[in-house]
């Protein structure tokens, strides 16, 4: 999963990034590609250490999270902007965008204002790459009628300053769509940056209601504050946490958010070599699991064996869990669920 930091200069975009990955941000311009520095979250996971523990698998995978932080432009001169322009082919590939809101004593944004000025950009960025590639569809003969169809009610739903996430597509739609990395049809978390005393505030019930309108969910983070915690040990972190009325570390709780709000679920496959964590969509088959694997067990498959995590952890082994006729054949329609372990049969 990637994901990247954006929002105005001065929004606190790389203390997030510190707060969340302990990496000290980079500071000074940079250009292209060079802009976009990757730190790695490794996911906390209890069911995933039980099961390294429980297998003595040599081992452990954890799902991965990527967080870019980006080096601001040398050329961009206009201070004020909602975003800066030249960062946009940097985040056409990201699974998902974090918006920092600055809500701290020397930069202070509303939240809708502030998030709409931001949609804003993506949806003319969509809407000029729209057009552009109606454009090249009108003159290629090739072009099907369906994609300028379809680019066309995309224009128009455009024109009206919606974000693309708000318009439903068919599969056909999605999939002629699929490499064009529309910006507007990313899911978003809004990361409003505050002071430690409101690290566990709330925003208000209309707030909440206009933001989830717009299909954006809101996380809320004491960048300053919690960039500081890594320099000290579990107990002492634990302790500051609790004293701004955390339960968790900012790391921790962006999982969680992101987990929520993307629709996602966690599959293992553990045995002696490794334990190992896998995201999937909720509602995606064992099928699909066996594509986030590998692409050649998903073309060879032919049966899944899957155990339910809460079933294995009251019986601890893979003999137990067959004698007591939990071990379930599956066949590549089942809707995994969250926990399920599984061991994908197939051939090459
Ligand atoms: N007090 C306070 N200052 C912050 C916070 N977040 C960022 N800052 C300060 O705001 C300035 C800009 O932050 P920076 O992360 O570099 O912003 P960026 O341009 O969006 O990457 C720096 O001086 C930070 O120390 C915060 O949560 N609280
Ligand atoms: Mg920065």
């Amino acid at each position: 999963m990637k994901t990247g930091i954006i929002g105005a200069r001065g929004a606190g975009k790389s203390t997030v990034f510190q707060a969340l990955t302990g990496l000290a941000p980079i500071h000074g311009a940079a250009e292209g590609k060079n802009r976009a520095r990757p730190g790695q979250i490794k996911v906390t996971d209890r069911r995933l250490d039980f099961l390294e523990a429980t297998y003595g698998s040599k081992k452990k995978v954890p799902v991965e999270l990527t967080i870019l932080d980006f080096a601001p432009n040398p050329k961009e001169q206009k201070e004020g902007a909602a975003l800066d322009p030249s960062l946009l082919p940097l985040i056409r590939d990201l699974d998902a965008l974090l918006v920092v809101i600055p809500q701290f004593a020397a930069m202070h944004k509303d939240l809708l204002p502030a998030l709409e000025s931001i949609e804003g950009e993506l949806v003319f960025a969509d809407f000029d790459q729209g057009e552009r590639r109606l454009e090249r569809v009108k003159k290629d003969r090739s072009a099907t009628e369906f994609e300028k169809t379809a680019l066309e009610r995309v224009l128009k739903w455009l024109e009206d300053g919606k974000p693309l996430r708000l318009l439903e597509m068919t599969p056909q739609e999605i999939q002629v769509f699929s490499s064009f990395g529309f910006l507007s049809r990313k899911p978003v978390l809004a990361v409003i940056n505050c002071e430690m005393e409101a690290a566990a505030a709330d925003i208000t019930e209309a707030e909440r209601a206009a933001v989830h309108a717009r299909g954006i969910e809101v996380f809320r983070l004491a960048a300053a504050f919690e960039s500081e915690l890594w320099e000290l040990d579990a107990a002492g972190q634990s302790e500051m946490l609790s004293a701004a009325g955390l339960d968790a570390p900012a790391r921790d709780r962006l999982i969680t958010a992101l987990y929520a709000h993307l629709g996602l679920i966690t599959f293992y496959t553990a045995g002696d070599p490794e334990a190992h964590a896998w995201p999937l969509h909720r509602g995606e088959t064992a099928l699909d699991a066996a594509g986030v694997i590998h692409s050649d067990i998903a073309r060879g498959f032919i049966r899944a064996e899957v155990v339910g995590f809460e079933d294995f952890a009251t019986l601890k082994s893979d003999a137990k869990v067959k004698e007591a006729g939990k071990l379930r054949l599956e066949g590549r329609d089942y809707v995994m669920r969250d926990g399920d372990i599984i061991h994908i049969r197939f051939k090459v």
